[in-house]
């Protein structure tokens, strides 16, 4: 029998909550030195074009529906071609025919768009400067303003590099608005509330003063913004960034919270890219509050880099993952200390 008592020893198997999503992750540390003989991915990219006649996102090219771009010098903004949800104009609401409560159904209203951050196709946010990072910040806000008028859930986002599913390598995200909330908006909102119902306070606001008071997870922090790798971080240096007083929504960050985010992104993305001397792939995107509004809702950005051992060696949900439960091999604490090292 083991003795009760005893402290959890964290270089052991053990596992850990997400308050947000009420899902639990397994750590495994001990792991992290088994041998390895998988898939490799090509890693970076070299002697990129400013230009590239081929790129359907550079100014002035056409895209694969034939519209041809504008010779835009900032950023740039279009419907996407090939959109995965369509308004109401395009197809008509109609009443779902739902077959009982094994074959539901429901209409997917929406908008999707694709957000040029730059002219220049060799860029990434990384290597953007503050005021060009502040910019985008601008656009986000901007198509947040116009689809939130009109949609619950506006989910902006950011596919980079090619393990992570990006089709291209001009620096671009897109936005998926929609009247549905989407799973993980539900979720989250549910966990949210049921904080601030039992505390009065923004979940995430209490969690990342108690990551500053600790500093064991912390990547980069100033009076306005962290950038943590969560406690509950399941991608290896995954991280979320959130403003520090009670925030809510992307249209709600003042002058100085925009200046500053721009800052600490850029802090955090060149420390990811210094990770494997390779431009970081991720999945990235806000969770700002839907737009009818939620109770203790916390503006956040999840960062999701698949990236483990190598520039080419990337993390793949595993059998026992999708049958069973989440599970990491390096600690949260290991990732965020290897950041803060290359900051
Ligand atoms: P990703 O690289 O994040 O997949 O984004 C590219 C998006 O651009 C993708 O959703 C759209 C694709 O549908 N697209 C166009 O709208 N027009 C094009 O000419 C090519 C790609
Ligand atoms: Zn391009």
């Amino acid at each position: 029998m083991c003795d009760a008592t005893q402290v959890l020893d964290l270089s052991k198997p053990h596992r850990r909550r997400n308050p947000l999503t009420d899902e639990w992750v397994i750590v495994s540390p001990q792991r992290a030195t088994r041998p390895w003989s998988g898939r490799t991915d090509g890693g970076a990219r070299l002697g990129m074009p400013t230009y590239d006649p081929n790129c359907y996102l550079c100014p002035g090219n056409e895209r694969a529906g034939g519209q041809q771009n504008p010779t835009y010098t900032s950023t740039f903004v279009f419907d996407n071609d090939f959109a995965a949800l369509l308004p109401h104009e395009v197809v008509p609401n109609a009443r779902p025919e739902s077959d009982g409560e094994l074959f539901v159904l429901d209409d997917a209203d929406g908008t999707c768009r694709v957000l040029c951050f730059s002219p220049r196709h060799d860029l990434t946010l990384a290597h953007m400067s503050v005021d060009q990072v502040l910019t985008v910040i601008d656009l986000w806000r901007d198509q947040l303003a116009e689809l939130g008028a009109r949609y619950r859930w506006v989910q902006i986002f950011e596919t980079r590099g090619a393990i992570s599913g990006a089709s291209n390598p001009h620096p671009h995200g897109q936005i998926w608005a929609s009247s549905f909330l989407p799973n993980e908006a539900i979720v989250e909102m549910h966990n949210q509330a049921a904080y601030f119902e039992r505390h009065g306070t923004n979940l995430l606001v209490d969690y990342v003063e108690r990551e500053i008071a600790s500093g064991d997870r912390l990547v980069t922090h100033d009076e306005h913004w962290v950038v943590v790798v969560p406690y509950w971080a399941y991608w290896p240096y995954e991280t979320l960034v959130v403003p520090r007083r009670p925030t809510a929504s992307l249209l709600d960050l003042d002058g100085a919270q925009r200046r500053s985010l721009a800052e600490t992104l850029g802090t955090m993305l060149r420390a990811f890219d210094a990770v494997f001397d390779t431009p970081f792939p991720y999945c990235s995107g806000w969770h700002t509050a839907p737009t009818n509004g939620a109770a203790g809702w916390q503006l956040h950005a999840h960062y999701y880099p698949p990236l483990l051992r190598s520039a080419d060696v990337a993390k793949i949900p595993a059998s026992y993952e999708l049958l069973a439960n989440d599970q990491r091999d390096m600690t949260p604490e290991a990732a965020a200390a290897r950041l803060r090292e290359l900051i």
